[in-house]
């Protein structure tokens, strides 16, 4: 049996809505322990990462909102993914926005030379500064983890590129910023939008994201956004965009992680208590744990 470490990243400086930051907090108490202690033979929770709560700061050059403190909080996040990686255990990370991908993948990058990412999510988080409509950092951090933006969001631990193009899946996609675009393209990112999760179903979804990462990875991050999954599931996010996975299309698509054995870490982002409907999201977040790690019900 495995080993667990949860980290939490009660980060909400890369977005303009508060609450985000209690999302650690919601998903602990939606029952997660619980839930994964049948799991694993060892669950540790290393608690949360001090982010603090400043106002916005917007850096004058790039006008990127909260990039240093972004930049630094991610580093501490970097760190603690290295530290549990080297006790063999399985990074969960707990979000917080989605700008703290930037700093899982940087730990995950020190131990995976052909890191493969699954970025279940309504949106590509593929903006820089320079195409980005909102200054946001929670829609960069896929772009900044190919070496795309800030310098002080690609370079961090010094390994720039985190991953490679040909490494990555997005799913769920549904709403993409022409910068988003034009990166896709020009680096042949495999994306299943909602048109070919409803065209093939999640099944073949799965099983061509399974095929396409399995023999060219040392490993597999799983990035979920909760704001993939339809708003009437997932309520309680801050960019929600209707039309999205369903809960039970998302649920098939962890059980079919489950069985291939792929996912060497994760993380659940976006979860925010305060636009929530009675923890909905958090407790969404915890089921779909359950059925990653390999929950049975018979
Ligand atoms: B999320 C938008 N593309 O860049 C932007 O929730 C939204 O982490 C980003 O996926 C959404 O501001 C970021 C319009
Ligand atoms: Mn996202
Ligand atoms: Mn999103
Ligand atoms: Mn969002």
């Amino acid at each position: 049996m495995r080993k667990l470490t949860i980290i939490g990243m009660p980060m909400d400086l890369g977005q303009m809505r508060r609450g985000v930051d209690m999302g650690p907090s919601a998903i602990r108490y939606a029952g997660i322990f619980e839930r994964l202690s049948k799991l694993f033979s060892t669950i540790e929770d290393w608690g949360d990462i001090a982010v603090g709560r400043p106002e916005t700061i917007i850096d004058k050059q790039s006008n990127l909102k909260n990039l240093h403190l972004i930049a630094e909080k991610n580093q501490m996040l970097a760190e603690m993914v290295d530290k549990i990686i080297q006790s063999k255990s399985f990074p969960l990370v707990l979000g917080g926005d989605h700008s703290i991908a930037i700093g899982t993948l940087a730990g995950l990058a020190k131990h995976y030379k052909n890191l493969g990412v699954i970025w279940y999510d309504a949106h590509g988080d593929l903006n820089t500064a320079e195409t980005s409509p909102s200054g946001n950092i929670h829609g960069m951090p896929l772009a900044a983890s190919l070496g795309y933006g800030h310098e002080r969001l690609t370079n961090l631990l010094g390994i720039s590129p985190k991953i490679k193009p040909e490494h990555v899946v997005i799913i769920g996609a549904r709403s993409l910023d022409e910068g988003e675009r034009r990166l896709i393209k020009e680096l042949g990112i495999k994306v299943f939008t909602m048109h070919e999760i409803d065209r093939m179903g999640m099944t073949k979804v799965m099983e061509e994201t399974v095929r396409y990462l399995k023999d060219k990875t040392d490993g597999v991050h799983l990035s979920l956004d909760l704001d993939g999954l339809d708003p009437n599931d997932a309520p309680g996010v801050g960019t929600p965009v209707p039309g999205g996975i369903s809960y039970r299309e998302s649920h098939l698509a962890m059980e079919m992680l489950a069985e291939s054995g792929l996912i060497t870490s994760a993380e659940f982002v976006e979860v925010n208590p305060i636009l929530d409907e009675r923890n909905k999201t958090a407790a969404l977040a915890v089921a779909l744990m359950g059925s990653l790690f390999g929950e049975k019900l018979l």
